[in-house]
């Protein structure tokens, strides 16, 4: 009688302990590969503006990256993206030797151009690729 319940106690131990394990790698898994983590900090990517282009053209960054563009012209320039409206500069904020500074927390590719310089597709172009 007492050795049948002890090992009776023993199995359901057990099964807790596996079912423990399996919550474990669970929750590992489920934190790996999520887009939007993890993200670099507190680095910064330059791009400048000269009179009329972007420099460099396209400029890839590691995801959570802060992008700086500096009016190294001698004109206004502006920042339109072409897909958002949640970042960009106007001319008014972008004059000589301005920065403007947008933090990149989504992987993607992310076009923009000048309307004073440019269309969405000709001119005063640029492009920021996010890695994942
Ligand atoms: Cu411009």
């Amino acid at each position: 009688m007492i050795t049948r319940d002890t090992s009776g106690v023993g199995r359901v131990l057990g099964r807790g302990l596996v079912v423990a394990s399996l919550l474990a790698l669970g929750a590992c898994s489920s934190s790996r590969g999520r887009p939007d983590a993890p993200l670099v900090q507190g680095v910064v990517a330059s791009v400048s503006a000269t009179d009329n282009t972007f420099g460099p053209l396209d400029k890839t960054v590691a995801n959570g990256t802060t992008v700086e563009w500096k009016n190294e012209g001698r004109t206004g320039h502006a920042i339109q993206p072409v897909d958002a409206t949640d970042w960009g500069v106007e001319e008014s904020q972008f004059g000589p030797d301005a920065t403007y500074q947008h933090r990149f927390t989504k992987p993607g590719t992310y076009r923009y151009y000048c309307p004073l310089h440019g269309t969405a597709k000709n001119g005063m172009v640029g492009t920021v690729v996010v890695t994942g």
